[in-house]
């Protein structure tokens, strides 16, 4: 007796079943929304380590905002995409540096000197000497508005001290970074600051 029951219990539940296959010619555009993730699946990239930092003012009187995505790729290599809007720096140059400490209070002092794991001389990038967090310059438009991409193996997302970007600060300077001068590149205040944080959502 009571097996019956199950039995059309279960036959109950696949006619159900079968009904919303049938009855929603729309299930097959489901099936679309399958391939989707199936797509997602494929890129991969998206296991890869990510972080961002979010980028904003530090002075009440100026405008900046900006985003630093950072995505690691399987070789090691991290790809940094940087997005800046500084309105008050429209055709300017400005510096911009991976600076040691996750921190951006007192006008971004407390995120202390340029990022220097390697004990280097301040520099541009690739010439002879260079610190870790020696972005360099970002031209802006007559908008203010600026981009830059690199993509380098001396920065990881959650690697070795030596490398790892994590809890550090992206600083934008009111200037530009002359390369030269020694600790800074002589590249004036500290008008935006982010902290780098890991992300899994770009
Ligand atoms: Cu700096
Ligand atoms: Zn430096």
């Amino acid at each position: 007796m009571k097996k019956g029951i199950l039995h059309l219990l279960i036959a109950s539940c696949c006619l159900i079943v079968t009904g919303n296959f049938t009855g929603c010619a729309e299930s097959s555009s489901a099936g679309g929304t399958g391939q989707d993730t199936a797509t997602t699946g494929n890129t991969g990239r998206n296991d890869d380590p990510k972080a961002i930092a979010t980028i904003t003012g530090t002075y009440p009187d100026t405008t900046v905002n900006g985003t630093a995505r950072f995505e690691q790729d399987d070789d090691g290599e991290v790809e940094m995409k940087l997005q800046l809007s500084i309105p008050a720096k429209a055709n300017q140059t400005v510096a911009v540096h991976i600076h040691e400490h996750g921190n951006c209070g007192d006008t971004a002092h407390q995120a202390g000197g340029h990022w220097n794991p390697t004990n280097a001389q301040h520099g541009r990038w690739g010439s002879a000497s260079f610190h870790s967090g020696d972005i360099g310059n970002v031209t802006l438009d007559a908008s203010g508005n600026g981009y830059l991409e690199m993509e380098t193996t001396l920065w990881s997302i959650g690697g070795s001290p030596q490398t790892d970007i994590l809890n550090k600060t992206i600083i934008v300077h009111g200037g530009m970074d002359d390369y030269t001068s020694q600790p800074t590149g002589n590249s004036g205040n500290r008008i935006g600051c982010g902290v780098i944080q890991r992300t899994r959502d770009m």
